[in-house]
């Protein structure tokens, strides 16, 4: 199995580069926010009690996503490898994360770290909330909120995988294909 994490700030594109790795590498795409969003389109509880605090730029409860991402792993034991996409967000979920991988005897190999400044990350989501019909990207506050929430919350697990000795950070500026060929380097180091 190859167990790799895409990590940034809201809109650093990792949602967009997944794509690319699926294509390439054959892995299982986990994106917690996709998940999360298809409860809210099918109505369950989950769902109704994730979108009030989705909407409001904030993280939804730990238990919540790893619990998803258990169901997840267990329905997929033959799968090639997974991408993480969005997950972990939380040094808890970083460290469910590892728990869960150890019983099924692997482990993450890589976390790749796209690094975008503020301002692009503001312009990319506000673009794509002008025909997402996302409603945390339709509005400059709640995107902000979702930044500070990253800051906060989300950031201090980079370290939580340097300290293991699988960080790789790359600048996540430029055109897709260009980000995609250093997440490619990354993965090969
Ligand atoms: P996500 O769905 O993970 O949303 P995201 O952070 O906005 O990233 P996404 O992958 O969608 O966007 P991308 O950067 O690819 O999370 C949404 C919410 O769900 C969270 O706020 C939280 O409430 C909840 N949630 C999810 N996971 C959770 C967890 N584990 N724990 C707790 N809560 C959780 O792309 C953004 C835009 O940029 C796109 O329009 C794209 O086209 C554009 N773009 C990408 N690359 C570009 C480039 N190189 N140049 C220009 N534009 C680019």
């Amino acid at each position: 199995m190859v167990n790799l994490v895409l990590f940034g700030p809201p809109g650093a594109g990792k949602g967009t580069q997944s794509q690319y790795l699926i294509r390439d590498m054959g892995l299982l795409h986990l994106s917690t926010g996709d998940l999360l969003r298809s409860e809210i389109a099918a109505g369950t509880k989950l769902g109704l009690e994730a979108k009030s605090l989705m909407d409001a730029g904030l993280l939804v409860p730990d238990e919540v996503v790893i619990g998803m991402i258990k169901s997840k792993l267990q329905s997929n034991p033959n799968a090639a490898g997974f991408i993480f996409d969005g997950f972990p967000r939380t040094i808890a979920q970083a460290d469910a994360l590892d728990t869960l991988l150890l019983g099924l005897g692997t482990s993450i190999h890589c976390m790749i770290s796209m690094a975008v400044p503020r301002q692009e990350l503001i312009d990319r989501l506000l673009l794509r909330g002008q025909d997402s019909g996302r409603a945390d990207d339709q509005d400059r506050g709640i995107i902000e909120q979702r930044i500070e929430e990253y800051m906060l919350k989300t950031a201090p697990v980079a370290d939580y995988y340097r300290n293991q000795g699988k960080l790789q950070e790359i600048d996540g500026l430029g055109t897709i294909q260009s980000i995609y060929q250093r997440i490619q380097a990354a993965v090969n180091a």
